[in-house]
């Protein structure tokens, strides 16, 4: 529709003066949804739990009971997806790490580097530990105030997404949060997940649109 076309325009044209729509990205007022495999379906959350382990002083498995009572965030992102739509100002509530650090939840070893997202059906994707702590990773639970679609990745997704207006190295590509999270790994090695074994970028900085690996 035209009004739609318009708004998308207008949006797009003021997220590009704001510095917020990084290179060779178009404004989505939809929130698509990319993965590759099945969409798990949990009858119970019983069924779910969340391991932290590896690099860590002592390894932890929270059931969904657990988790919702860890420490808690509300954050607003920009989403960047490598196939080139931006989401802007979306509203999350989650768990970041630096809080269960914090709070003495989590105490990780001085040799980790690396965090490795474990998801449902052997999906992996890594991040150095820097963007693990860093204000754009988030263990999302919520989207704008609801609990996430199934095919979003309820109940609890990694996000690697943009702060608003608010420029960083650790500004990642979407793929980077892995949907149906099921356990945290640190590592003093990397360990290159799903896409980035499949030829997309391992750092993925949206500002030096690093989308695919050279080969
Ligand atoms: N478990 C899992 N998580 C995943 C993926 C996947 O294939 N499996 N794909 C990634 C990719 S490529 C993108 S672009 C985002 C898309 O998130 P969305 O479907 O909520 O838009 O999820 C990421 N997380
Ligand atoms: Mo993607």
């Amino acid at each position: 529709m035209f009004s739609d076309f318009a708004e998308r325009r207008a949006l797009e044209q003021k997220m590009r003066q704001e510095g917020r729509l990084p290179p060779g990205q178009s404004v989505t007022l939809k929130f698509p949804v990319l993965h590759y495999g099945p969409v798990p379906l949990y009858d119970d959350l019983g069924q779910w739990s969340l391991r932290l382990h590896g690099l860590v002083e002592k390894e932890l498995t929270l059931s969904w009971d657990d988790f919702t009572k860890l420490p808690r965030r509300k954050v607003n992102f920009d989403l960047h997806c490598v196939t080139k739509w931006s989401k802007f100002d979306t509203q999350w509530e989650g768990v970041h790490l630096q809080d269960l650090i914090d709070e003495g939840i989590l105490k990780l070893k001085p040799e980790a580097q690396f965090c490795i997202q474990h998801c449902e059906f052997g999906y992996t994707t890594n991040t150095s530990l820097e963007a693990a702590l860093s204000e754009n990773f988030l263990m999302a639970f919520l989207y704008e105030g609801k609990p996430l679609e199934p095919e979003h990745g309820y109940p609890v997704r990694g996000l690697m997404a943009a702060i608003p207006g608010k420029r960083t190295e650790t500004d990642r590509y979407l793929w980077k949060g892995g949907k149906w999270l099921r356990a945290l790994e640190f590592t003093a090695d990397d360990h290159p997940g799903f896409w980035e074994k499949a030829g997309y970028n391992n750092i993925a900085n949206v500002w030096r649109e690093e989308r695919y690996s050279r080969w």
